[in-house]
């Protein structure tokens, strides 16, 4: 049989029957509190596994009606697939019968049955009188034309047929997710003597295997997966739509709480901001306005935000606008996602949304340029999203962190950066994976600013052949990654804007020529000169040593002096430029304010008089000290 992998979760006001139709469904009693039993009202969430006729078992979440629970009501609907909307027929349509459905609407949920409860208590006409005032309801959200069906579970009427129509609308039902990694959004945490750590919830993408890495999120805590259980049976893998219970190693209780994430390492950066398409229901009474503190559910999480509309001063009741949400703790979410707005106090369910921007800039009201990107961003086309998060950057990134950055799937990347590519929007650097992608806005920026730098150095430095990489990646690429610099500067060298001559780069035509063969001879030279860093050989040393015309050599040292490969401290010695930086580290550090003397630094350095003495004069003449009798002190 074809896996189907999904969770139905009741809806409904209390004590409108859901937990015992639950249990007319599945034989279990989902109630499992002390407290639960006691007042007879469901407190928290419950689970239990359906047989379908078809014989594929589904999980059902039955979640309580009380006003006070909707929270928890929320952390159960979050990961539903089907509705079981549950309304008594003695009762009618109720205030949580709304709410519940109203969440059910923000959340996207759009397939499900309603049950008509407790028939055998009233007369067939009321029956036919709250299936009218229901189908009513329905109207106009995700769930209209949901079929309507009379159950009682005293005389056991109806409840064949809702088992066939939840298998039915079950068939139809788009799946979530496996091929996006996984996210488990945490709706219980507990541990179990002998076992250690055991955290629940529906899988919401990917697939989990025993054994695997994963991370807890927003904290970013590496957990290890211990051991994997679907309704009370051990597995190797499990599967998106599935409810689960992992045993975590690594993880305390205290470490994780509902609301946490269980994710695949790499996937979904927390973050504080989300720009989303927000509705406010047209319920509610006033208009939505600019800071107003609300509470933001989120998969199995609450916490609070600010909401700033995009484009005027509130948000109208029954409007749906573009609007910043700046949270007050992190959310783990992902371009797409639904969420529920609830007031601060008292507290209501008054809204809800999409999230279309996983981590905005702070917009200014009325940011056309905002709005452009939420238009982008909302239509969904692979390049246009892609190339938002692209331009955002300021270095070049790989596919991976691009999915990172803007939690956009990642089959979507890299859709959107392979059209990108091919429509010259961005550029592909490198050819060893990870290949790193860059906005052709960004790569003729950084260009136009190598350029610029090596302009200015070739000004001031006419003899030089060029400008060390290294030093160059210092001044244009300071805060990038050393080998996206270095790609780039290939890049760059590729297509000809720069000339590369060893160590160095210059502008084409630039450099002042040095032969490959005095290349070759300045290698040598300075090789010998790095080999002794605190007593390098004298240049006689050097011209004796590799027979070499004094003269010749010492072309050689003012060219590797200009390359900055050679540091001339005086006519005889040449140091490393590590070394001389290295020294002079050491002496600043060991000065004290009375001074060093000559024997002092030499012992300190660890060399002889023959360099000692040079290279304090060295450092008078390049200010960082200065002369008192026989004494330097430092500038
Ligand atoms: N006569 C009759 N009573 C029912 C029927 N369904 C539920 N009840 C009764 O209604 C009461 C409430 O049922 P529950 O299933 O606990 O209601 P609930 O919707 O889960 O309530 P909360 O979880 O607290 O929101 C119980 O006393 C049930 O026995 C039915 O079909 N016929
Ligand atoms: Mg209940």
């Amino acid at each position: 049989m074809p896996r189907r992998n999904l969770i139905i979760g009741t809806a409904g006001h209390i004590d409108h029957g859901k937990t015992v139709l639950v249990k007319a469904l599945t034989g279990k009693d989902t109630d499992r509190l002390a407290e639960e039993k006691e007042r007879g009202i469901s407190i928290d969430l419950g689970f239990a596994p359906l047989e379908l006729p078809d014989g594929s078992v589904v999980g059902i979440v039955d979640v309580p009606g009380h006003e006070n629970f909707v929270r928890n009501m929320m952390a159960g609907a979050t990961g539903v697939d089907v509705a079981l909307l549950v309304v008594a027929a003695d009762d009618g349509v109720m205030p949580q019968t709304r709410e519940h459905l109203a969440i059910l609407d923000f959340l996207g949920v759009s397939s499900g049955v309603v049950a008509i409860t407790k028939i055998d208590l009233v007369e067939d006409d009321l029956v036919k009188l709250v299936a009218d005032e229901v189908r009513e309801l329905l109207e106009g959200s995700s769930l209209e034309g949901s079929a309507i069906m009379p159950v009682s579970v005293v005389t056991g009427r109806g409840i064949p047929e809702i088992r066939l129509e939840l298998e039915r609308v079950a068939r139809e039902v788009r799946l979530k997710d496996e091929a996006l990694p996984a996210r488990l959004p945490i709706d219980r945490v507990f541990t179990l003597k002998g076992i250690g750590t055991v955290v629940t919830g529906t899988l919401w993408s990917g697939t989990v295997k025993n054994g695997e890495h994963l991370e807890i999120s927003p904290a970013g805590r590496p957990a290890r997966v211990r051991s994997l259980g679907v309704h009370g049976s051990v597995r190797d893998t499990v599967y998106a739509g599935e409810r689960v219970a992992a045993n975590l190693a690594g993880v305390s209780k205290k470490d994780v709480t509902r609301g946490d994430v269980l994710l695949a390492p790499g996937y979904l950066k927390p973050t504080y901001m989300v720009d989303a398409r927000v509705t406010l229901l047209k319920e509610r009474a006033k208009p939505l306005k600019r800071g107003t503190r609300l509470r933001f559910h989120h998969g199995t999480r609450e916490l609070l935000c600010r909401v700033y509309p995009l484009e005027g001063a509130a948000v109208a009741p029954g409007e749906t606008r573009p609007c910043q949400l700046r949270l007050e703790a992190q959310a783990v979410c992902a371009n797409g996602d639904r969420f529920v707005l609830r007031s601060y106090s008292p507290v209501t369910t008054i809204g809800g949304g999409t999230v279309v921007d996983t981590h905005p800039r702070k917009h200014r009201l009325h940011d056309e340029a905002a709005l452009r990107q939420f238009e982008v961003l909302e239509s969904g086309e692979p390049d246009k999203s892609v190339l938002v998060y692209l331009s955002r950057a300021s270095e070049p990134l790989s596919g991976e962190q691009l999915a990172l950055e803007s939690s956009l799937a990642p089959a979507m990347v890299e859709k959107g950066l392979e059209a990108l590519t091919s429509a010259g929007q961005a550029a592909a650097l490198g050819n060893r994976a990870p290949v790193l992608y860059i906005s052709s806005a960004l790569y003729a920026d950084i260009k136009a600013s190598t350029e610029e730098s090596l302009r200015r150095f070739h000004a001031e430095k006419p003899l030089a052949d060029g400008m060390a990489k290294e030093i160059l990646q210092k001044k244009v690429f300071a805060a990038w990654d050393v080998r996206a610099a270095d790609i780039f500067l290939d890049s760059l060298l590729e297509e000809g804007a720069l000339e590369s001559h060893g160590k160095l780069v210059s502008l084409p035509g630039e450099s002042a020529t040095v032969t490959a063969e005095q290349e070759r001879l300045i290698d040598t030279v300075t090789e010998r000169i790095d080999h002794r860093p605190a007593a390098p050989p004298t240049v006689s040393e050097l011209a004796a040593e590799l027979s070499m015309d004094r003269q010749i050599l010492s072309e050689l040292l003012a060219i590797a002096e200009k390359q900055d490969r050679a540091v001339r401290v005086s006519a005889e010695l040449y140091f490393s430029p590590a070394a001389v930086t290295g020294i002079e580290k050491k002496l600043r550090d060991s000065v004290r304010p009375e001074g060093i003397t000559v024997s002092e630094f030499r012992i300190l350095i660890g060399t002889s008089r023959k360099y000692a003495l040079p290279l304090l004069e060295y450092f008078d003449r390049i200010k960082v000290t200065f002369r008192v009798g026989d004494v330097r002190k430092l500038r």
